[in-house]
């Protein structure tokens, strides 16, 4: 009897291998800016975000996800290459991406994956490694972008980060070789700078105020002098095409008469048109804040209409859904917008993974992950190996929820675009559970901070007594890190590189 149904059995295990060695689809959906403290899931005080939320419902949330360097190119170019900027050449956004260099959607193509690349792409040079592609044409505006596609610019209607999603959708509907598996890169522009909102959603948050912060008055005091001389405070350097409208403070008559157009004397908001002090500070931030949050709710519901649409198709159970944003974001946490420092709300950054059948539902994981790893996981995922010379490891055995053998216990960072927008010095650095060390190596200045007993970071505990042992261990973490990565010395100069003067016209 048992001889009888042996191969029975056989052919019933061949037949549910075959099932689960079924290629995954990857559906990665990125943002730019996206400050984890503005995502629900991640305990957000001022939004709701109930479609990332789904994500991070049935998948795994990452609390200490992090950037190698925290800057919209930089960020995008290691997570093609699985390699720190100074070994993919793009240590800076004014740089263009060496496009002929080895990237994760190249290798997953040679396997027979169909590849697109939708919506901002940001690295100057042109998309390669893709089957289909349309990109915003370098930051690409809010409305009605004009995109580069293989075969020239078209021009496009609409709010940006819905025709992302409606671009993704017409790609995975009728676009695609459905006889392949597929890797879709759905990035939008929104939330960056200047956080110009959706038609749906101009007047929400109308009625109300958006918690602060608590360091949203942050003095600066027991640091070094890069976190007082940046050029980032929501006080002093939000533009006017930021607040879209002069800040209401010490008005001139013409000033005056664009609040009249925009509001008139019956508005409370003009009434509030020659505000002071703390008054307009706060007027400042919720102007910027409340814009900002209107963008994350088209993002959001445009991540809505792709699950739903994974759902409606029948995609969804063999599809790993990643969403993340290039870096972090201050969203008013020591009175700043903007990213660049190795401080949490800029070097961290939003991770939420779905993998049906993978990731426990409503997990979290608190291992220290880093953007160098998407590549070398997404590869994993999809049943591909990782070329050596990539710098990350596969996130895969943490999404299945185990234990990761010899993962690292410290993280390497490095900040490069100084001079440059928002005055940022240079910086590098090594985060491990507890402490962080920071070097600002064109000062030669050191901070350090004690996360569990300072999390906001406002007192360096650099060269104070009883630090000397750890100090020196971390020192010594960040040299062997160093030699690790690869890193050589920055010997760029520290003066802008001079323009290429323009050409005369001819007369
Ligand atoms: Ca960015």
């Amino acid at each position: 009897m048992l001889k009888n149904i042996f191969p029975f059995i056989l052919v019933l295990l061949s037949a549910s291998s075959a099932l689960s060695a079924k290629p995954l689809n990857v559906l990665f959906i990125f943002t730019d800016d996206h400050a984890y403290q503005a995502i629900s899931a991640y305990g957000s005080n001022r939004n709701k975000t109930p479609n990332i939320d789904r994500i991070a419902k049935d998948g795994m949330l990452f609390n200490r996800a992090f950037v190698t360097n925290s800057i919209c190119a930089p960020s995008r170019a290691v997570i093609l290459t699985g390699k720190h900027s100074h070994l993919n050449g793009q240590l800076t956004n004014g740089q263009r991406f060496d496009g002929e260099q080895q990237t994760f959607p190249k290798l997953l193509q040679k396997k027979g994956y169909q590849t697109a690349m939708i919506g901002k792409w940001h690295l100057k040079s042109d998309p390669t490694g893709f089957d289909f592609w349309q990109v915003l044409q370098g930051q690409g505006p809010y409305y009605n972008p004009p995109m580069n596609t293989a075969q020239g610019v078209k021009k496009i209607t609409g709010y940006t980060t819905d025709v992302i999603t409606d671009i993704t959708l017409d790609w995975l509907k009728n676009d695609r070789d459905k006889n392949k598996p597929f890797l879709v890169m759905s990035q939008h522009k929104a939330p960056h700078r200047n956080w110009q909102p959706g038609p749906k959603y101009l007047t929400k948050y109308d009625d109300i105020d958006i918690p602060e912060p608590e360091t949203l008055r942050d003095n600066y005091k027991n640091r070094l002098e890069p976190a007082s001389t940046q050029a980032m405070t929501i006080d002093r350097h939000l533009s006017v095409s930021d607040l879209k409208i002069k800040a209401p403070g010490n008005l001139t008559p013409k000033q005056r008469a664009m609040w009249d157009a925009a509001y008139g004397p019956k508005n409370e908001a003009f009434k509030e048109a020659n505000l002071e002090g703390d008054a307009l500070f706060k007027w400042k931030y919720q102007r910027y804040v409340k814009d900002y949050l209107r963008c994350i709710d088209s993002v959001d519901e445009n991540i809505g209409r792709l699950l739903d649409y994974l759902d409606e198709s029948g995609l969804a159970e063999n599809t790993v859904v990643i969403y993340s944003s290039d870096q972090g974001w201050y969203l008013g946490e020591h009175g700043w917008y903007d990213k660049r420092w190795m401080y949490e709300e800029s070097f961290r950054t939003p991770l939420i993974v779905r993998w049906p059948g993978v990731t426990k539902p409503g997990s979290q994981n608190t291992d220290l992950v880093q953007n160098l790893d998407y590549a070398q996981t997404f590869l994993d995922i999809c049943g591909v190996k990782s070329p050596k010379d990539m710098q990350g490891a596969s996130m895969v055995p943490l999404l299945k929820g185990k234990q990761a053998k010899n993962w690292r216990k410290s993280l390497y960072y490095q900040y490069y675009e100084f001079p440059g927008a928002h005055s940022v010095r240079r910086h590098y650095g090594v985060r491990t559970d507890r402490y962080k060390l920071i070097y600002f190596y064109m000062l030669d200045g050191w901070e350090l901070y004690d996360l569990d007993k300072d999390p906001n970071e406002l007192n360096s505990l650099y060269g104070k007594p009883g630090y000397e042992k750890l100090t020196a261990e971390l020192k010594s973490e960040l040299t062997r890190l160093r030699k690790q990565y690869k890193v050589p010395e920055d010997t760029r100069p520290l003066t802008r590189a001079p323009r290429t003067p323009k050409k005369k016209k001819k007369s």
